[in-house]
């Protein structure tokens, strides 16, 4: 029996076999949740119901974070086939391209400055509001995904990193609303990982060299060690943890 025996858990974000939300979804399903996935568009249906099946699942949903008709259709669907919900999973993040290379000041404009804070940060806030009727009571837990740019300057991330602290003190403020309802809010900080939002920011190969050279464990993360942490999250283990954002980077943070 593994530590989400029992456990409903939603994962978004899922849009390929490389992307953190599938490392989650694999760690819980092993650890025996039952899990349900988003997809972002039609493109991505068939792929994401594949992989749900990889799952045991045929719990699949469209969703836009930037649609508050997706969200609402989505908890009403998961109404009809679940009683409650134990864990959402939000490892969703967008900022125009252009937003992601050279200099800050030079590359962010307004409208990139919404996109990315709407999509990737309001949207945490906008799932937990549609799920805690589903989640109260049950000792749940919501997780999300940052980076480092959330409180370093890095080269490129820009916009993303303004985002990602927005991310974070929206982890902070949402755990502080859910708590009485004993629902748990916390973050996961990966390192950086090869997936398709990373091929966006520019020079990200040497993020990845760069990282290997120096983190304490001379090795970058997978999405296998960032799904584990997340699973972990979610689960009773971690009970007396709200609020928080656990580094799962080889130790790459505490580099001066
Ligand atoms: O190095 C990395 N890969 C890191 C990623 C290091 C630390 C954190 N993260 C974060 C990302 O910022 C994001 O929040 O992890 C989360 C998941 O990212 P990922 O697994 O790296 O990326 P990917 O496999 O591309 O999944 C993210 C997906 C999107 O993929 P694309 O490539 O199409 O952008 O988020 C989804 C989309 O499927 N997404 C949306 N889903 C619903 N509504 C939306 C949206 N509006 N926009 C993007």
């Amino acid at each position: 029996m593994g530590f989400l025996s029992g456990k409903k858990i939603l994962v978004t974000g899922v849009a390929s076999n490389r992307s953190i939300a599938w490392g989650c979804a694999e760690a819980m399903h092993r650890e025996g949740a039952e899990i349900a996935l988003t997809y972002q568009n039609d493109k991505l249906k068939s792929r994401v119901e594949d992989m749900a099946a990889k799952c045991d699942s045929n719990m699949t949903f469209p969703l836009d974070v930037g649609s508050d008709e997706d969200i609402e259709a989505l908890f009403a669907a998961l109404a009809e086939r679940w009683d409650g919900l134990d864990g959402i999973v939000h490892s969703v993040a967008f900022a125009p391209r252009e937003q992601l290379e050279g200099d800050y000041v030079d590359a962010v404009t307004r409208e990139g400055f919404a996109t990315a804070h709407d999509i990737s940060s309001y949207s945490f806030a906008a799932l937990a509001k549609a799920g805690r009727g589903m989640m109260q009571g049950r000792n749940g837990a919501l997780v999300t995904m940052t980076y480092l740019g959330a409180v370093r300057a890095v080269p490129n991330y820009n916009v993303m990193g303004v985002a990602k602290a927005s991310l974070e003190a929206n982890m902070r403020y949402l755990a502080a609303s859910l708590g009485p309802q004993g629902t748990r809010v916390n973050a996961v900080s990966a390192g950086p990982i090869r997936t398709l939002a990373a091929a966006g920011i520019s020079d990200f190969r040497d993020m990845l060299k760069k990282v290997e050279e120096r983190t304490p464990l001379r090795r970058n993360v997978s999405i296998e060690e960032v799904g584990n942490a997340a699973a972990f999250l979610c689960s009773d283990l971690a009970s007396g943890i709200t609020g928080d954002v656990l580094y799962v980077d080889t130790g790459y943070h505490i580099l001066g």
